[in-house]
C-alpha cells in the first residue's frame, strides 16, 4: 500500500530564524562564506571549495561563459549549460579557463605594415586598447613593438599610414624574459610604471602579455576562485545520454567540476554515468548530481554513485511545472531538511562529508539564508542570475521596464537545440516541464550579489556564527503562522517607496 509521509511539504517562506547570542568577534568582517563542493573525509580538506555559497544553474538563459567568468571571480561557480553541442560547450569552458592566467596569449595582433585603421578597428571590435605588433600578425610571431590607443588620434592621424610609424618599437619596450613568474612580472610593471608587459622567448618571439589591470582586478576580487595555475575554476552541466563523448571534451577544455543535470536524479542512469566518470578521471574533476528530495535518494547518490555533491529539489524552480505536469516533487524546505539529516547521519557513520546543494525555488534573499541555515552547503539558482546583466540573454523593453527572457531547460525552447545537432532524439516530445518567461533586469552581478552577501553575513552574526558550518549547526528556526507572516511586513503605515515593505 502507498505510504504517506507524516508532515506536509513545507517551503522556506514558512520559517524564520531566531537570533542567538552574538559574541564580540561575530562581526561581518570576520564572516567566512567558504564552503565545500567536493566530498571529503573527516579532518581532510575538500579538494574543491568555493568562497561564497552560490552556484548558477546549468541553463541556456543563465550560464554562458560570461556568467561563469563573473561568478568565479566573485568566489562562486556557474555551471555552463549542456543543452548545446559538445563543441560549443567545450569552447565556453575553454574561454573561461583562458580568461586570465596572469600570462595571457595575445589575441589582438597586427603586422607592422598594416594600416593604422586595422588597429582602430580591432580596438573597437575587441575592446582591447593594447595591440602587439609581430612580424606576421600572429600571437607568437617575432615581437616588433606595441601600439596602444594613446599612440594615435583617430581624427587627427592618417589611418592609412603603417602601424610601424606609430608603435613603440621593441628597442624601447620593457619586456620580461621567458620563465619569469607572475610576481616578478608585476614588479617590472610597477617599477617601470607600465600597463602591459610582453614576455619574449630567447629568439624574440612573443609568448604572452601580462597586464596591470589584471593585477588590480585580482585585488578587487579577493574571493576569486583560482586553480593551481591561477586560472579561473570552471564548472559545467552534463547529461546521462552523451556523457561518454561530452565529458572527455569538457575535461580536455579544462573543466574542474561537472554536474549531472536531470529533473529526477534518483536513477540507475545517473549512478552508471557518475561511476563511469569516476573510473576514468578519479578525483581530477568533481562530479555532482541530483536532483533528489528524500533521504533514500541521497543515500543512493552519495554511497552508490559516489558523487561529490548532491542537489536537492524537484519542482520548486521558478520556471518549473514538473509538479503540475507529472505529480512528482516535494516542498523544498521539507526535502532539504530530510536530506541534510541523512547526510549528517552518513557523515557520522562513515566519516565522509558530502556537500548538499539546494537547487531552485529561492524567491528572495531571506529564503537563500534559510536554506543555508537548514544545512545546504550552497544554493543553485536560475532566476536570480538570469536577471543580471551577465546572463546570456538580450534585454527587452516591455511597458517601460527592462526584462530578460528566462526559460526552463524542460521547455520546448531549451530542448529545441537538439534539432540543430546530430541528436534529434527528443523530437517526439509530447509535454513540457518548464515554461518560457521574462524576468526583470536587476543590474550587475557585482551589485546584486553584494547586497545578498551583506544580508547573509549580517544574519549569520545575529545568529551567533561566522562560518556557514556553525550557522547550520546552531541555527534555531521557528515555523510561522499566516498572521505572523503578515506581521513581518510593514503595518498600518503608508509606505513611500514600497520596495522594502516586505509585501
Ligand atoms: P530557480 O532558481 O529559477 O527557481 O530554479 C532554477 C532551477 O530550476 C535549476 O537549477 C534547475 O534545477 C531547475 N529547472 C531548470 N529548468 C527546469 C524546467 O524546465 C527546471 N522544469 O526545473
Amino acid at each position: 500500500m502507498a505510504k504517506i509521509l507524516p508532515d506536509v511539504s513545507r517551503t522556506f517562506s514558512e520559517y524564520l530564524l531566531v537570533p542567538r547570542l552574538t559574541k564580540r568577534d561575530h562581526t561581518v568582517s570576520n564572516v567566512s562564506l567558504a564552503t565545500p563542493v567536493s566530498r571529503f573525509k573527516k579532518g581532510d580538506t575538500p579538494k574543491l571549495s568555493m568562497n561564497i555559497p552560490f552556484v548558477a544553474a546549468s541553463m541556456q538563459s543563465v550560464s554562458g561563459s560570461n556568467m561563469a567568468i563573473s561568478l568565479s571571480r566573485k568566489g562562486g561557480l556557474a555551471f555552463i549549460f549542456c543543452s548545446q553541442t559538445i563543441e560549443n560547450q567545450a569552447a565556453m569552458v575553454a574561454r573561461v579557463k583562458n580568461y586570465k592566467a596572469g600570462f595571457v596569449v595575445s589575441d589582438s595582433n597586427v603586422r607592422p605594415e598594416a594600416p593604422l585603421r586595422d588597429v582602430l578597428n580591432r580596438t573597437k571590435a575587441t575592446g582591447h586598447s593594447t595591440i602587439a605588433v609581430t612580424h606576421d600578425g600572429t600571437p607568437h610571431g617575432k615581437f616588433l613593438g606595441i601600439i596602444t590607443n594613446k599612440d594615435y588620434w583617430e581624427f587627427e592621424d592618417d589611418l592609412d599610414m603603417p602601424v610601424s610609424d606609430y608603435m613603440t618599437p621593441v628597442e624601447r619596450v620593457i619586456f620580461g624574459k621567458s620563465g619569469i613568474n607572475l610576481h616578478e612580472a608585476n614588479i617590472l610593471l610597477h617599477k617601470n610604471k607600465k600597463e602591459c608587459l610582453p614576455v619574449l622567448d630567447a629568439a624574440g618571439n612573443l609568448e604572452s602579455l601580462v597586464f596591470k589591470k589584471d593585477y588590480v582586478d585580482h585585488h578587487n576580487n579577493p574571493d576569486e576562485l583560482l586553480d593551481e595555475d591561477k586560472r579561473l575554476v570552471v564548472a559545467a552541466g552534463v547529461n546521462t545520454h552523451d556523457y561518454k563523448e561530452r565529458v572527455p571534451a569538457l575535461v580536455e577544455a579544462g573543466v574542474d567540476v561537472l554536474s549531472f543535470d536531470s529533473s529526477d536524479g534518483f536513477s540507475e542512469f545517473q549512478k552508471e554515468a557518475s561511476l563511469w566518470v569516476r573510473e576514468r578521471y578519479g578525483n581530477k574533476v568533481g562530479i555532482g548530481g541530483g536532483k533528489i528530495v528524500s533521504a533514500e535518494g541521497f543515500r543512493d547518490l552519495a554511497e552508490e554513485a559516489q558523487l561529490d555533491f548532491v542537489k536537492v529539489g524537484i519542482g520548486g524552480g521558478s520556471i518549473c511545472i514538473t509538479r503540475t505536469q507529472k505529480g512528482i516533487g516535494r516542498g523544498q524546505a521539507s526535502a532539504l531538511l530530510d536530506v541534510v539529516e541523512a547526510r549528517n547521519k552518513y557523515f557520522e557513520e562513515t566519516g565522509i562529508y558530502v556537500p548538499i546543494c539546494s537547487d531552485g525555488g529561492l524567491a528572495n534573499d531571506t529564503q537563500i539564508i534559510v536554506a543555508l541555515a537548514m544545512g545546504a552547503d550552497f544554493v543553485m539558482m536560475g532566476r536570480y542570475f538570469a536577471m543580471c546583466d551577465e546572463s546570456p540573454t538580450p534585454k527587452v523593453s516591455m511597458n517601460g521596464r527592462m526584462y530578460k527572457p528566462y526559460w526552463g531547460e524542460g521547455s520546448n525552447r531549451a530542448r529545441n537545440w537538439q534539432r540543430y545537432s546530430d541528436n534529434a532524439s527528443d523530437s517526439h516530445l509530447k509535454f513540457e516541464e518548464g515554461v518560457d518567461a521574462y524576468v526583470p533586469v536587476v543590474g550587475s552581478l557585482n551589485d546584486v550579489l553584494g547586497v545578498t552577501l551583506a544580508k547573509l553575513r549580517s544574519t549569520m552574526c545575529n545568529c551567533g556564527s561566522i562560518t556557514l558550518r556553525d550557522f547550520a549547526e546552531s541555527a534555531l528556526l521557528t515555523r510561522i503562522s499566516e498572521q505572523s507572516f503578515v506581521e513581518g511586513g510593514t503595518g498600518n503605515v503608508t509606505v513611500l517607496d514600497n520596495k522594502n515593505s516586505g509585501e
